[in-house]
C-alpha cells in the first residue's frame, strides 16, 4: 500500500521536473512535494497505521524517494542555471575596441609643489626641515620675538586669539624660537607650515596662508651670510642669471631688517606686466636675528648671532605659474588644479 503510494509519489515528482521550465518552478514543485503540505510529508504522517515490524523497511523506502527526489531536483536546477548563463553569455557582447574609462589621478597641488621645490633648495645648503603647533602661546608667537604688549600686530583685528594667552599662530617664527631655546648650536633649519592673519579675503589676501620661514644662529654669522644665501636660493629657485636687491626694511625680531626683490624672471628686469613694469619682484623679508629676541630665547648675543627670513608660499606659487588670484588657490576646482 505504501510502497505504491511513494512509487507513485516519486514517478508523478520527476516527470514535474522534467518538465519545469524555470528554477521558479522548480522551487514550487519541491515545495509541494517535500513541504510542510507536501505529499511525501503526508505519507509520512501515515507511518503511525504502518505495523511496527515494517516500519524500518518503509522508513527505508520514504528516505529513498526523498533522496532520489532531491537528486533529480538538484541535476535539473544546474541543468537550467546553466542553460540560462550560455543565453546570458550569447546575449552579452563586450566591445573590446572601446577606449578605457578616464581614471582620475590626484596630484600635488601648486602650493605643495612650490613647497617642496623651496625645502630642496634648502636642503641642498643643509637646512633641516621643522614643524610646530599651530595654536601656539602668545610667549612664543610674540613676546620672544620681541614684538611688545602695545605692538599693533598683536592687535584682535590682526590676531585670531583663542584665549588672552593661546592664538593661532601669525607666523612660523615661534617653530624658531622653540628650536633657539633648546639651546642645540648651530641651528640651520627651514618652518615651513600654516599661519593666520584676521585679513579679508582678497586676490593677495586669505585668513589662512603659508610661511616659509628659515633661520641660521652660529658664531660669526654676518649679513654677508644671509645676502649669499639669498643670492644662492635666487639662482637656484628662479634661475641661475637671477639677480638679488636688499631695500632696508623694519621687523620688530630682526636688526637690521630688509625687504628682497629678485630681478623679474619673466622679462630679465626689462619692464612686464608681471613685475609691473619695474623689473623687480618683491620675494621676501629677512634680518639678522634681534638680540633681545636670542637673548630672550637662551643664547649669548656677544657669543652668537644669526640672521632669518621669510617667504610667503602661497606668493611664490602665484607668481611661478603667473596666477593672478590667490583664492583659486583654496577653491579646489579641478578645472584649474589640473593644470599644474
Ligand atoms: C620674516 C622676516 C624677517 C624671522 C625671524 C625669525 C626668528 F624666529 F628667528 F626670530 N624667524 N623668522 C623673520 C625675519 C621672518 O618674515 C617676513
Amino acid at each position: 500500500m505504501m510502497k505504491e503510494k511513494l512509487q507513485a509519489i516519486r514517478e508523478d515528482a520527476i516527470a514535474k521536473i522534467e518538465a519545469a521550465k524555470d528554477l521558479e518552478a522548480l522551487n514550487e514543485i519541491k515545495v509541494s512535494i517535500l513541504g510542510k503540505k507536501g505529499d511525501l510529508t503526508q505519507v509520512l504522517k501515515g507511518m503511525k497505521d504502518v505495523s511496527p515490524e515494517d516500519r524500518p523497511k518503509v522508513g527505508q523506502l520514504v528516505n529513498d524517494t526523498r533522496s532520489a527526489i532531491e537528486e533529480r531536483l538538484e541535476n535539473v536546477k544546474r541543468d537550467i542555471a546553466r542553460k540560462l548563463r550560455e543565453e546570458k553569455m550569447k546575449n552579452e557582447v563586450i566591445d573590446v575596441t572601446l577606449p578605457g574609462r578616464m581614471q582620475m589621478k590626484g596630484h600635488r597641488h601648486p602650493n605643495q609643489i612650490a613647497l617642496e621645490e623651496l625645502e630642496r633648495v634648502f636642503i641642498g645648503m643643509g637646512y633641516e626641515i621643522v614643524e610646530g603647533p599651530e595654536i601656539e602661546y602668545d610667549h612664543y608667537n610674540f613676546e620672544l620675538l620681541n614684538i611688545p604688549a602695545n605692538h599693533p600686530a598683536k592687535d584682535e583685528q590682526d590676531t585670531f586669539y583663542i584665549t588672552k594667552d593661546i592664538l593661532l599662530r601669525t607666523q612660523t617664527s615661534p617653530v624658531q624660537a622653540r628650536v633657539m631655546e633648546t639651546g642645540r648650536m648651530p641651528i640651520r633649519i627651514l618652518a615651513p607650515g600654516r599661519v593666520f592673519r584676521s585679513d579679508e579675503v582678497d586676490a593677495t589676501h586669505s585668513p589662512s596662508f603659508h610661511q616659509v620661514e628659515g633661520l641660521v644662529v652660529d658664531k660669526n654669522i654676518t649679513f654677508a651670510d644671509l645676502k649669499g644665501t639669498l643670492e644662492q636660493f635666487a639662482r637656484e629657485f628662479f634661475g641661475p642669471d637671477t639677480k638679488v636687491k636688499l631695500r632696508p626694511h623694519h621687523f620688530p625680531f630682526t636688526e637690521p631688517s630688509a625687504e628682497v626683490d629678485v630681478s623679474c624672471f619673466k622679462c630679465g628686469g626689462k619692464g612686464c606686466r608681471m613685475c609691473k613694469g619695474s623689473g623687480w619682484i618683491e620675494i621676501l623679508g629677512c634680518g639678522m636675528v634681534h638680540p633681545n629676541v636670542l637673548r630672550d630665547c637662551g643664547i649669548d648675543p656677544e657669543e652668537y648671532s644669526g640672521f632669518a627670513f621669510g617667504i610667503g608660499l602661497e606668493r611664490v606659487a602665484l607668481l611661478k605659474y603667473e596666477i593672478d588670484d590667490m583664492r583659486l588657490l583654496y577653491e579646489n576646482d579641478m578645472r584649474f588644479l589640473k593644470q599644474f
